[in-house]
């Protein structure tokens, strides 16, 4: 894989948190260029589209809920590899499950809440980042 984008977001507990740059820190402490950002409260509809693929499971009603419940980060990463390398520095889904060293790991921890409240998105492929840089900056260019 060559040079590619990746899409992040500072979820509303990591922004309510204030770790926006905290997370904003690693990504360039890793050497990743940060080519947008933008800080809005997500849609619904945003936020269908992002999480079309979770829709009918358990968690996506009180997931689109949380998402939509304050101010993101949505930030466009570029760097060699960084889909797969943003989530190796976001760790495991699960705040507790997530090792030391990455932000969900050093960050985070289950809250009681319905859904896993983990700081952070990124994409999970090139081809879910081409698709997710569409839905929160659709003006980007290249
Ligand atoms: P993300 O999409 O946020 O980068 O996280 P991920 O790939 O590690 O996790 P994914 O499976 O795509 O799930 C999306 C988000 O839904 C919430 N979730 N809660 N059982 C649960 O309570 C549960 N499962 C998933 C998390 O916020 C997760 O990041
Ligand atoms: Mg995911």
């Amino acid at each position: 894989m060559s040079i590619e984008r990746s899409l992040v977001l500072v979820k509303p507990d990591g922004f309510q948190r204030g770790l926006t740059g905290e997370v904003l820190r690693r990504i360039e402490g890793k050497g990743y260029r940060l080519v947008a950002l933008a800080v809005l409260t997500p849609t619904r509809e945003q936020l269908a589209a992002h999480y079309a693929e979770h829709e009918g499971k358990p968690f996506y009603e009180p997931l689109v809920e949380f998402m939509s419940s304050g101010p993101v980060t949505a930030v466009v990463v570029e760097g060699q590899d960084c889909v797969k390398g943003f989530r190796s520095l976001a760790g495991a889904t699960n705040p507790t499950d997530a090792a030391p060293g990455t932000i969900r790991g050093d960050l985070g921890r289950d809250w009681g809440t319905k859904v896993q409240q983990n700081i952070v998105h990124g994409s999970d492929s090139h081809e879910s980042a081409t698709r997710e840089i569409g839905i929160w900056f659709p003006d980007l260019e290249g």
